[in-house]
């Protein structure tokens, strides 16, 4: 198909692109579609698929009719859409109750899009996403599967329609990893494909519900068993699943190379209707670029060059056209931007007159600025698409405030160290000061724009980034010895707020891997992880895990001759330590680490002639050490060690533990500072390689 061809309207058979409002929960308003119509036909877009999980009658009521306020709502939607030249798809979602095999069934749907056509639309859809594959006895006796069923009613509904150009099927497995076993041997799409008449298309959303990225193979896999292209149902920007997230990046990782092989792409977006600027627009200049593979002449030229898609580039476009939608009042009569006055108005020095007819108030020399003169900025926007990127991925400057505090964290000892490494420290930290404290800025920015309709929209999302980021600087702070130390950042007493996420965010914490996806680091391993006490038949093989572990270059590497440390007289074992005061973790090898404390001490420190002193002996009394192998990438085995067994000594009266790391053994120093509780303390006399770190209880 030409390019021209894909800009034609969504009717006709040309290439339908458009969105589909096929979320759940709150169904945008009236005004919002109109709204949305005219931008799609001010980008070239030409469909919209009407489908509103948690509209009364398109699922859980599908067989009311609509009362005549609904009538005319619906007639003056239909036909705003038809003067922006948008086609409007009508959608049921019959699914959850309805019996195929019973013609009375069957008449209501058809009466339900007869009604619908008397309002002046001319295309339909059926859906069947979301709903049990069981059929009920009735219809297991009428129909060999459940696919025959559902292809039937939609057949015999669509010719009753009068087949028209449009009329759209959603399948129950409606992504490839819906299929059993998989999309080519599904007998259920195979039946879909087969048997569902030819005028009808159907809908598809990719590898996955929400995919992260769509393949040419993948469509053209199915296109063969659907017999026909599909139509793309993109949950890209889809965020109902998570009221967390919204999804501020651009149309991405779908090849243009995919338009010739589609009937067309509907993207279904946040649910939240003005955020959804970027998410239509970038879609809309994908549908209008080149498909990569076209055959050029022999160079590109530039202008060809510019119909390439670039996610980046159609996000600059997307966000510069919607800076000027925040600048701009949505309130009839309402306060304009002081910006955009001053924008307007050549001469800034003359007061400003407002509608009243009264001098804008301007500050003098030494009062305080005009806070709302601040203007938004297109990088607050960037800044704002990169926090709320897409589902698989955050933005740029996420990415970085991520790693840099992740590096602040795991190098936190370097703050005592006093050594180059602690200027490095001190620098990051301050960019990431620098970087949280634009993030308030854009916050404080977006909370003055004019056009209140978007910032409500966005409102929780910026707020909750807001205190995240927050939190993550005042931890950096109090790790660099300013503020209040991180453990009075989460006190005894918290504030709500010190407890994000209420109980679902507490049932994740309890899961493994905080029942969370790190879309920063690695998914959590799938490692089972056995932490039982010590036992006296244990010790072979805890001594086994020291002395390999005092070998960082394998079994051939010479001991490394290095200054004792304190916790090395823990591994004599003369006498066994007691239960609760050793553990050790196995995985499917074998044992593969440990930690050990000794409630006092001193008598370790005496042994190596290290001088604890009064003060660090009554604030950390007792010794740990851990080891855990190089084969244990995860670290929550060992946090888990450590916890248990810091909570029993917390149990015996112990005010603190100290231990002793080694600054070349990095992994330890991870392990104890991503733990948080573990501060490094100042020993005199303690060889220039040992660190002490300190946690009290
Ligand atoms: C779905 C639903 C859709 C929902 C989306 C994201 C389809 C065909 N159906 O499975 O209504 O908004 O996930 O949660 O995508």
């Amino acid at each position: 198909m030409s390019k021209s061809e894909a800009a034609k309207g969504g009717n006709a058979r040309g290439f339908i692109s458009g969105v589909v409002e096929g979320f759940y929960g709150r169904p945008w308003t009236m005004e919002q579609r109109a709204e949305l119509f005219k931008r799609e036909q001010k980008w070239g877009l030409n469909s919209y698929l009407y489908a509103p999980k948690d509209d009364y009658k398109h699922r859980m009521y599908w067989r009311d009719l609509y009362s005549a306020e609904e009538a005319e709502q619906l007639t003056t939607l239909i036909l705003a859409a038809r003067n922006h030249n948008v086609e409007f798809i009508y959608a049921i979602s019959p699914g959850w109750d309805i019996t195929f095999s019973n013609p009375k069934e069957v008449a209501a749907l058809k009466r339900k899009f007869e009604q619908v056509r008397e309002f002046g639309c001319r295309s339909f859809s059926l859906l069947f996403d979301d709903i049990e594959r069981e059929m009920c006895p009735a219809d297991k006796q009428a129909f060999d599967t459940f696919a025959h069923a559902q292809v039937a009613i939609a057949n015999e509904v669509f010719q009753h329609m009068g087949q028209p150009d449009v009329f759209l099927f959603c399948p129950t497995d409606y992504c490839a990893s819906f299929c059993t076993p998989n999309v080519s041997q599904s007998a259920y799409l195979h039946t879909v494909g087969e048997k569902l008449l030819q005028g009808i298309d159907i809908l598809w959303t990719g590898p996955k519900v929400v995919s992260h990225k769509i393949s040419v193979e993948s469509i053209e896999e199915v296109s063969a068993v659907l017999k026909r292209p599909p139509v793309i149902w993109d949950n890209i920007h889809a965020n109902d699943y998570d009221p967390q997230r919204i999804f501020l990046g651009p149309f991405k990782d779908r090849p243009t190379d995919l338009i010739p092989k589609l009937r067309g792409i509907l993207t279904n977006p946040n649910c939240e209707f003005y955020p959804n600027f970027v998410a239509i627009h970038t879609l809309a200049t994908w549908c209008k670029a080149t498909p990569e593979e076209e055959p050029s002449d022999v160079e590109m030229r530039e202008e060809d060059q510019d119909l390439c898609y670039s996610p980046q580039k159609a996000l600059t476009l997307a966000l510069t056209e919607w800076l000027q939608d925040f600048l701009n009042t949505d309130q009839p009569g309402g306060p304009q931007h002081p910006a955009a006055r001053l924008k307007k108005d050549a001469s800034v020095d003359e007061p400003m007159q407002t509608d009243l007819g009264e001098a804008a108030y301007v500050p003098g020399p030494n009062e305080n600025p005009l806070y709302t003169a601040e203007p938004l900025t297109l990088d607050d926007l960037k800044l704002l698409s990169d926090l709320f990127y897409l589902p698989y991925e955050h933005g740029a400057t996420a990415q970085t405030m991520l790693q840099e505090l992740d590096w602040l964290k795991n190098h936190s000892w370097a703050v005592a160290a006093q050594t180059e490494k602690t200027a490095e420290w001190c620098s990051r930290a301050q960019h990431f000061d620098g970087l949280c404290e634009a993030v308030v800025q854009m916050f404080n920015r977006l909370s003055n724009a004019p056009n209140r309709s978007i910032l409500y929209d966005l409102y929780n999302y910026i707020c909750d980034i807001k205190s995240g980021v927050g939190l993550a600087r005042a931890y950096v702070k109090s790790l660099g010895g300013q503020g209040r130390p991180s453990a009075h950042v989460m006190n005894d007493d918290p504030e709500p707020w010190g407890f994000r996420g209420g109980l679902s965010g507490e049932f994740q914490r309890m899961l493994p891997g905080h029942g969370n996806r790190d879309l920063f680091k690695h998914p959590p391993m799938t490692t089972v992880y056995c932490i039982r006490p010590y036992c006296p038949e244990d010790k072979d093989e805890v001594q086994r895990i020291f002395r390999e572990m005092q070998r960082p270059g394998g079994d051939k590497a010479p001991l490394m001759m290095q200054p004792p440390l304190m916790s090395d007289s823990l591994l004599e074992l003369d006498a066994p330590p007691s239960p609760h005061c050793a553990v050790v973790v196995e995985d499917e090898m074998g044992m593969c680490g440990y930690a050990l404390v000794l409630p006092e001490a001193k008598p370790a420190a005496v042994k190596i002639q290290r001088e604890l002193g009064a003060t660090v002996l009554k604030d950390y009394p007792s010794l740990l050490t851990l080891q855990v192998l190089p084969r244990v990438t995860d670290p929550s085995p060992a946090k888990r060690m450590i916890s248990q067994l810091l909570s029993s000594l917390k149990n015996s009266g112990s005010a603190g533990v100290l231990c002793e790391v080694r600054h070349s053994d990095r992994r330890m120093l991870e392990f104890y500072t991503k733990l948080g509780s573990f501060k490094p303390i100042k020993i005199p006399g303690l060889p220039q390689d040992v660190l002490a770190l300190g946690a009290s209880l």
